[in-house]
C-alpha cells in the first residue's frame, strides 16, 4: 500500500469534534422535520432569486468545453414529462446559503480522488455533512426524500423567528405567480414518481454497432426501494437510459476493449448543472474527465473506451434548489463502466456497486441502529440484496466498485480470493505477469476505488461476502423513520435477517457434498471448549463479555478480566471439535474467520449450513460443536456473527492461530498483536492492544527471529495504520503473510514497518533485531490520532 493511500483521510475533520458545534445534527437525529429546520434558517438572496426563476427551462449557460463534447438543442432534449418536474415554488423554499450539500458534493465531486482525502478516514460516513449541517442540495428533492415523513417535532413551545412570516408571504406571492404561469408545476408533487429499477449490472446499456456504443443517459428523480419492494423508500436522483426505466445503480456501460463510446447526457432539471465524471477514455489519467450539462440541455461526448478494467461514472447536480439539506439526493447518481479485455468475459463475472445514502450521520463510524442510512450493493440492502448461486468448482469473478464515501474491508467467508486488479476509477492496474496476485479473505477498498477478484467455491452451502466494518452491516431503522428496539431488547427470530443489514451478499454453493472437514471421528479430534460468559463490569448498553477456553485441565484466561479473548492455537491438518458454550443471557455464535471449513460450522447464526440443515444461533445455556480441520498454517481470528457489533465490543473476539506443530509452537518468538475496540466509550481515540489500553512491553532479543501477527478485529475504524518505530521513524520488517496466506517470494519483501489495516485483516511480519534498542508499536487513525502504543524492548 503506498504512502499516499496510507495517508488518505488526513484532511478529514473528525466528526466527534464537529458534532457539538453542529446544532442541526441533533435536530436531524431527533427526527425534526424540514419545516422546523426552515424556520430557524435565514433566507438567502440566492434562494429568493431561485424561487422567482422562470419555470420553463432556462437557456443553456455557457460551460467549459470539454474535448469532444458538443451541446445539442436543449428544447429537443427535454421531454415534456420531465419538464413538468421543474421544481415548484413550494419546493424551492428559502434555504441557507452555506451549503452542506455543496460541501458534500464537492467532496464527492470525484468520488475517487477528493472524496477519499476528505471522507476516506476510518469509519467516516459523512464528515462534512455532520460538520455543516445545513445547505442546498438539488432540485427540490427535499420534502420528497422520504416517501413517508419523519416524525413531526413538537410545535407548541417554540416561537418562530420574526422573518418566518415575511418569508411565507413572499413564498405565497411567488407561488401565486407561478400558478398563473404554469399551474401544472404546483401539483407536481402529487404526481406518481417513477419507481427505480434495481440494476443487477448484467445487461449493458446502449447499442453496440460496428465498434461504437451509443448510449443516451439522463437524470431523473425516482422512488427507490433499497429494502423490500413494499417497504418505505426514498426519492433520489438516478441515471436512466432515455426511453427506459431509471435504475440504481445507473445503466451499466460495458464494452469490449477497442470500442468507441458515444454518450448523450441530458440534464432535464430546471436548475443546476449536471456534472458527470467518468465518461471519457479510461486508463489514462490525463484525459479531461468532466462533462458539464446545463439545466435543460443535452451534451454528447465521443471517446475511445480505453484500457480494459473496472471503472464507473458518477454525477451530481451543482447549484440546484433544494429544501432538503442533510440528505444526499445525488448519492445514487453513479453507474458501472467496464471495459472487457478481448475474450475475457465469462458467465460468473458480476459487477457489484457499493452505495451509501444517508440522512442522519454519526460520528467516527459509530452508526446507530436508529440512523437513517442505507449501505447498498447494486441498489439493495441486506437481506434484500441479490442471492448469488454457484456450483462447486465454478470460477467466480466480481468487479467491486466502491461508489460510496466510506471505506469497506470486503470479506469472503470460507474461501480465499485472488485480487486481480485494483483501480481508482480512472486507472485500473492489474496484478499478474511478473508479479503474483494477492490471495486474501479480506480486501479493503477506499471510496472511489475498485477491485476485481476471482474465487472458486469448493464447498457447498450458504456463504457471505460482506463488509467487515460492523457498522456497515447493521440493520438500520426503516426509512419511514420508525424506531427499532435497542439490540439487547430486539426480538429476533433469525439473526442473519433481523440483525444484519447493508453490505452483505448471500451466496449459495450447490453441488456434490465435500466431506472435507467433518469426516474424522470424534475420538480423533482434539477437544476444546470455548465458553462465552459475562465478565465483570458492563451494562445492558455496553456489556462486558469474554471467552474462556478449556482444554483438559487447562483454562485460559485463568481469571477475570476476560480480555483479550484467549488465543486458540490449532495444528494444521489436525481435526478439532470446539464446543462453544453460551453462558450469556442472549444468543450468540462463533465465526472462524479465514478458516476454510464447511458452511455449517462457519458460525453465521441462522444462516450457515445448507438446505434444511442450518446452524441456529446458540441459545443461552446451549452449546454448539464446531468441527473442522484447518488446512493451512496462518493467523486468523474468531468472533461472534450474531449481533456482532455489540458482542465484539463487549469483548468477544480473539486470535486463532494455525501452526505446523502445536508442540513446537513457541510463544516467546511468536507474538500476537490483537486490535479491538474498548468495551466502554468506544468512540474515544483509544484502541485495545491485546485487550489493554496499556499493553505489556514486547520483549525481544538481539539476533533472534520473531513473527509478529497483527490481527484487526476492531468493530469500525477500517483505516487504522500500525507502525513500528524507533523514535518516530519506522524501522523495517519483512512481510510474511496476509489473512493467514503465506506471501509468495515476490511479495514477502523487507519494507518500512508501516501497514494500513482493514477490519477482518491479519498481517504477519518477521522481525530480526540486530542491536539493542527501544522501539514502539504505534497505532494511529487515518487522520493521525494516536490510538494505541506498545513498547518494544530489544535486549
Ligand atoms: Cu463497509
Amino acid at each position: 500500500m503506498s504512502d499516499a493511500l496510507a495517508a488518505h483521510g488526513e484532511s478529514f475533520v473528525r466528526p466527534a469534534m464537529t458534532r457539538s458545534s453542529s446544532p442541526s445534527w441533533s435536530f436531524w437525529s431527533s427526527g425534526v422535520s424540514d419545516a422546523w429546520i426552515q424556520a430557524i434558517r435565514a433566507p438567502s438572496p440566492r434562494a429568493s432569486s431561485a424561487a422567482m426563476a422562470p419555470s420553463t427551462p432556462p437557456a443553456p449557460t455557457p460551460v467549459a468545453v470539454t474535448q469532444g463534447v458538443s451541446t445539442t438543442n436543449p428544447t429537443r432534449s427535454v421531454p415534456p414529462r420531465t419538464r413538468s418536474r421543474v421544481p415548484s415554488v413550494s419546493r424551492g423554499r428559502p434555504h441557507a446559503v452555506v451549503s452542506v450539500s455543496a460541501m458534500y458534493k464537492s467532496s464527492r465531486n470525484c468520488i475517487g480522488a477528493r472524496a477519499e482525502r476528505v471522507l476516506g478516514a476510518e469509519g467516516a460516513i459523512l464528515g462534512p455533512v455532520v460538520k455543516w449541517g445545513v445547505g442546498s442540495g438539488g432540485n427540490g428533492l427535499g420534502k420528497r426524500l422520504l416517501r413517508r415523513p419523519l416524525p413531526q417535532p413538537p410545535t407548541t413551545n417554540h416561537s418562530p423567528p420574526p422573518y418566518t412570516r415575511a418569508m411565507r408571504q413572499a413564498i405565497g406571492i411567488v407561488a401565486a405567480m407561478v400558478w398563473v404561469i404554469a399551474p401544472r408545476h404546483i401539483d407536481d408533487r402529487a404526481a406518481p414518481i417513477e419507481r427505480a429499477a434495481i440494476n443487477d449490472n448484467r445487461t449493458p446499456a446502449g447499442t453496440l454497432r460496428d465498434g461504437v456504443l451509443t448510449v443516451d443517459l439522463e437524470v431523473r428523480e425516482v422512488d427507490w426501494r433499497p429494502d423490500a419492494d413494499d417497504a418505505p423508500g426514498l426519492v433520489v436522483r438516478a441515471f436512466a437510459e432515455r426511453g427506459k426505466r431509471a435504475s440504481i445503480p445507473g445503466p451499466l456501460i460495458r464494452v469490449p476493449e477497442g470500442t468507441t463510446v458515444v454518450a448523450r447526457v441530458t440534464n432535464p432539471m430546471s436548475h443546476g448543472t449536471l456534472v458527470v465524471r467518468g465518461l471519457s477514455t479510461r486508463g489514462s489519467p490525463s484525459v479531461p474527465d468532466t462533462l458539464q450539462v446545463a439545466a435543460g440541455a443535452t451534451r454528447e461526448v465521443r471517446f475511445a473506451a480505453g484500457a480494459a478494467g473496472t471503472y464507473y461514472y458518477s454525477g451530481q447536480i451543482l447549484g440546484g434548489i433544494s429544501s432538503d439539506t442533510l440528505s444526499t439526493p445525488d448519492a445514487e447518481l453513479h453507474g458501472a463502466f467496464v471495459v472487457d479485455a478481448r475474450g475475457s468475459r465469462h458467465a460468473n463475472d458480476r459487477v457489484l456497486v457499493i452505495g451509501l445514502w444517508t440522512r442522519t450521520a454519526r460520528v467516527g463510524g459509530l452508526v446507530a441502529r436508529g440512523d437513517l442510512l442505507r449501505f447498498t450493493i447494486n441498489g439493495k440492502s441486506w437481506p434484500h440484496t441479490e442471492r448469488l448461486t454457484y456450483s462447486v468448482g465454478d470460477t467466480v469473478r466480481y468487479r467491486v466498485i466502491n461508489a460510496s464515501i466510506a471505506v469497506h474491508p470486503m470479506h469472503l467467508h470460507g474461501f480465499y480470493f485472488d485480487v486481480n486488479t485494483r483501480g481508482d476509477g480512472t486507472v485500473d492496474s492489474t496484478f499478474g505477469g511478473a508479479t503474483s496476485v494477492p490471495r486474501v479473505v479480506t480486501e479493503r477498498t477506499a471510496p472511489g476505488r475498485t477491485f476485481s477478484m476471482t474465487w472458486i467455491p469448493e464447498r457447498t452451502g450458504n456463504w457471505l461476502f460482506h463488509c467487515h466494518d460492523n457498522f456497515h452491516v447493521l440493520r438500520n431503522a426503516p426509512l419511514d423513520g420508525s424506531a427499532l428496539p435497542p439490540e439487547h431488547l430486539a426480538h429476533v427470530t433469525n439473526h442473519a435477517v433481523d440483525m444484519m443489514g447493508g453490505l452483505v451478499m448471500g451466496i449459495e454453493v450447490r453441488g456434490r457434498r465435500e466431506g472435507l472437514v467433518s469426516q474424522a471421528g470424534e475420538s480423533a479430534r482434539r477437544q476444546l471448549r470455548l465458553v462465552a460468559q459475562p465478565d465483570s463490569g458492563g451494562s445492558d448498553a455496553e456489556p462486558a463479555y469474554g471467552y474462556v477456553l478449556h482444554e483438559g485441565t487447562k483454562t485460559l484466561p485463568a481469571s477475570a478480566p476476560l480480555l483479550p479473548g484467549p488465543t486458540i492455537v490449532l495444528e494444521r491438518g489436525k481435526p478439532v471439535s470446539i464446543t462453544v458454550v453460551n453462558h450469556l443471557r442472549e444468543p450468540t455464535a462463533v465465526h472462524w474467520h479465514g478458516i476454510e471449513l464447511e458452511s455449517y460450522y462457519d458460525g453465521v447464526a441462522d444462516y450457515s449450513g445448507g438446505g434444511a440443515h442450518i446452524a441456529k444461533a446458540i441459545a443461552p445455556g446451549d452449546s454448539f460443536v464446531a468441527r473442522f480441520t484447518p488446512p493451512r498454517s496462518g493467523t486468523f481470528m474468531y468472533h461472534p456473527h450474531a449481533d456482532e457489533t455489540r458482542q465484539q465490543q463487549a469483548g468477544l473476539s480473539g486470535t486463532l492461530l494455525v501452526v505446523d506443530s502445536v508442540s513446537r509452537f513457541d510463544p516467546l518468538h511468536d507474538k500476537v498483536v490483537l486490535l479491538t475496540v474498548p468495551r466502554a466509550d468506544a468512540n474515544r481515540d483509544r484502541v485495545l492492544i491485546n485487550g489493554s489500553l496499556a499493553p505489556d512491553t514486547l520483549r525481544l532479543r538481539v539476533g533472534e527471529r520473531y513473527r509478529l501477527r497483527i490481527v484487526d478485529v476492531h468493530t469500525y475504524r477500517p483505516s487504522m495504520i500500525v507502525r513500528l518505530v524507533r523514535d518516530s521513524t519506522p524501522v523495517s520488517w519483512r512481510a510474511l503473510a496476509k489473512d493467514g496466506m503465506d506471501l509468495p517470494p515476490d511479495r514477502a519483501t523487507v519494507r518500512r514497518a508501516v501497514q494500513q489495516l482493514g477490519n477482518g485483516e491479519t498481517y504477519d511480519f518477521e522481525l530480526a533485531p540486530r542491536e539493542p534498542t527501544e522501539l514502539k508499536l504505534v497505532v494511529r487513525s487515518a487522520v493521525g490520532a494516536l490510538l494505541a502504543e506498545m513498547p518494544v524492548d530489544v535486549r
